[in-house]
């Protein structure tokens, strides 16, 4: 844990104060679904602690990064470059925290749109960044956070459902990676029955 604290403070230096408040909603949320789910808790409040830290890179300096250290960057990222903070956090946790475990960083890559077959942390950081305690304007919170933990496979597939909706409705690009996403799940599902 006294890892955790020495990250707090460089992180706070980099994130304006509600970005804060979530990042710390979303780091106890970690603890509590790594609780449900039997996963090492330490690790996974660290990934909610660093998921965002990028979210205050501005975009130019964000596609520079990206050029600069031979980060893939799609269409639909370069139109929409919000996206990258999820990529980008990863490249900024491994060198500028020194974060070195594997599950970790990945789990901060995929956060935003998730992808097929995730691993536990994975899910529980895309669940938590959904659910966390200051969250109010998505729709059906109160039932995904119940979900989340019962069925951690189920959330997932939920708020991929109620994203791509949400979306559809503002007329947001859609991640290919966000549908390919909730495709896999929801027919995971089906598989089940
Ligand atoms: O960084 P946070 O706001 O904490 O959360 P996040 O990294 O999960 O980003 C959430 C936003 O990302 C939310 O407004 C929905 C949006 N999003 C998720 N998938 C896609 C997407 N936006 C676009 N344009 N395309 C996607 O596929
Ligand atoms: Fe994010
Ligand atoms: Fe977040």
């Amino acid at each position: 844990m006294k890892e955790l604290e020495k990250y707090q403070k460089k992180l706070q230096r980099h994130l304006d104060k509600g970005r804060y408040e979530h990042t710390l909603g979303v780091m106890y949320t970690c603890a509590s679904l790594a609780m449900a789910y039997h996963y090492d808790i330490e690790k996974a409040m660290l990934a909610g602690l660093l998921h965002d830290c990028a979210k205050n890179v501005p975009n130019d300096k964000k596609l520079e990064l990206c050029k600069k250290h031979h980060i893939e960057v799609t269409q639909v990222e370069r139109e929409n470059p919000f996206l990258l903070h999820a990529k980008v956090g990863a490249w900024i946790a491994k060198k500028k925290y020194d974060v070195k475990d594997a599950e970790i960083l990945h789990a901060i890559q995929v956060h935003t749109t998730g992808e097929p077959a995730m691993g536990t942390l994975d899910m529980i950081l895309f669940v938590a960044d959904y659910i966390e305690p200051h969250r109010d304007k998505a729709s059906n919170l109160p039932q995904i956070r119940e979900m989340a933990f019962q069925n951690l496979e189920r959330a997932v597939e939920k708020i991929l459902y109620d994203t791509l909706h949400y979306l559809n409705e503002k007329s947001g690009r859609i991640d290919p990676t966000t549908e390919i996403t909730y495709e896999y799940y929801k027919n995971r599902k089906d598989l089940m029955v």
